[in-house]
């Protein structure tokens, strides 16, 4: 069976949400970072980096919560990805593109407004906050425009791009990052929220990524 090590971080919950959709059995293994649970010598065995999320398959360690959800979705017979080398590239571009662009500027306000502000009681870096803002303002359009044709990013099915994203845009119910001017990404967000799998999901992450 699955052991999924994870806490109230969006790379977690993209794992979860991954292998509930995927129906795969699993166990959540809850890490509490204020005890310092991720840099266990046991922990380190799994993820030698000692971050959270990491995950173990029958004893095998796997790390990096993108390559996790391929992993989960390879495992479960490919659901939410794909055997054919095409369509599994046309899937890992959004979710490289969500790692490496939109993702990373979403994690700015992430790490702004709810690590530096809630955990270590600093004030946001107002001109980080900007050029996130900026960035995403010439990103996000691109998905909107693939979300216009489509019900899920990469077609009529769910893959591992909308797990991953969706991961990354729930972010906007707890920070000033926000989604209002693009009207299909809320249709999606909205879509995405109501599956059984998010409820699932959502039990090992009480009050989303809200720490008030
Ligand atoms: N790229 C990694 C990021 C993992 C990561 O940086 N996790 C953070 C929390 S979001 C962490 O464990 N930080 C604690 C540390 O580095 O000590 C992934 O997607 O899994």
């Amino acid at each position: 069976m699955l052991k999924i090590y994870g806490a109230k971080t969006f790379n977690a919950v993209k794992a979860v949400l991954t292998t509930e959709e995927c129906g795969m059995e699993y166990e959540y293994i809850n890490m509490d970072f204020t005890k310092g649970d991720h840099k266990s010598p046991d922990y380190m065995k799994i993820h030698p980096l000692g971050k959270i999320p990491a995950m173990e398959d029958d004893g095998h360690p796997i790390f990096e919560s993108n390559n996790m959800c391929r992993y989960i979705a390879n495992k479960s017979g490919r659901k939410l990805y794909s055997a054919d080398p095409l369509e599994a590239a046309r899937i890992d571009q959004i979710v490289d593109f969500i790692g490496y662009h939109v993702g990373k500027w979403i994690s700015v306000y992430f790490f702004q407004e709810i690590v530096m502000k809630k955990f270590r009681g600093a004030d946001p870096d107002a001109a980080a906050i900007e050029e996130a803002a900026g960035f995403l303002k010439e990103q996000l359009p691109y998905l909107d425009g693939l979300l216009a044709d489509h019900k899920f990013l990469c077609g009529r099915d769910i893959t591992i791009a909308d797990t991953v994203a969706f991961a990354m845009f729930m972010t906007h119910e707890y920070t000033t990052f926000d989604i209002v001017d693009y009207e299909n990404i809320r249709r999606w967000y909205d879509m995405m929220k109501v599956r059984p799998s998010y409820a699932a999901t959502m039990k090992h992450f009480p009050g989303g990524y809200n720490f008030d």
